[in-house]
């Protein structure tokens, strides 16, 4: 029985649904090249981003708004204007970036400190996979102490946003934790 309805309400579930995630990382990472590869299923070429981009995206019955905020130094305490109502935050970095993942790290975890995120799945993009010398998924894992993460459904992915490779993947599981936490 059990089966039986949630079956039904997992097929409900997506129908008119509408969540917000946002696409957070340092600037570089490849937040915007992974939100239009998403979006259009091709690399555009970006510009560093000022303020934010916003798009909709349709997935599997699901309207996704998802929110792409700039990245750099100064922009970044301005994340926190969009906390509300984040079914997930997707944070994106660049795995060539060695110097930098300290500098992600912290901002990840005083991001994640933020009341209003205290719901959130956490998905982690460990992108740029396509160059040399790229630190693999448990590697990026360990920079950015991942399993120091209490109470919230984490994964990382490892991703190539320019070759569109492990975004639907990781796209895949955030959707699935999002819908075990509503339903
Ligand atoms: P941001 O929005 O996080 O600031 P962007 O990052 O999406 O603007 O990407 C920054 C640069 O990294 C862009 O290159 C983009 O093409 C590149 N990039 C993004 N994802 C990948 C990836 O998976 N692999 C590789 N090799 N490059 C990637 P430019 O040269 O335009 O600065
Ligand atoms: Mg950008």
């Amino acid at each position: 029985m059990g089966n039986v309805f949630s079956g039904i309400f997992g097929k409900l579930w997506g129908v008119n649904k509408e969540i917000r995630i946002l696409l957070l990382g340092l600037d570089g990472a490849g937040k915007t090249t992974i939100l239009y590869m998403l979006q259009m299923g091709e690399v555009i070429k970006t510009k560093p981003t000022i303020g934010f981009n916003v798009e909709t995206l349709k997935y599997k019955n699901i309207s996704i708004n998802m929110w792409d905020l700039g990245g750099q130094t100064s922009i970044r305490p301005y994340w926190r204007c969009y906390y509300a109502d984040t079914a997930a935050v997707i944070f994106v970095v660049d795995s060539t970036d060695k110097e930098r993942l300290e500098t992600a790290r912290d901002e990840l975890h005083t991001m994640l400190k933020e009341e209003e995120l205290s719901d959130s799945a956490l998905l982690v993009f460990a992108n740029k996979q396509d160059q040399a010398g790229a630190l693999g998924a448990s590697e990026v894992s360990k920079a950015l102490n991942l399993v120091a993460l209490k109470d919230r459904s984490w994964s990382i992915v490892a991703s190539s946003a320019i070759k569109g490779e492990g975004l639907t993947e990781g796209l895949d599981w955030l959707i699935d934790v999002i819908k075990e936490e509503q339903m």
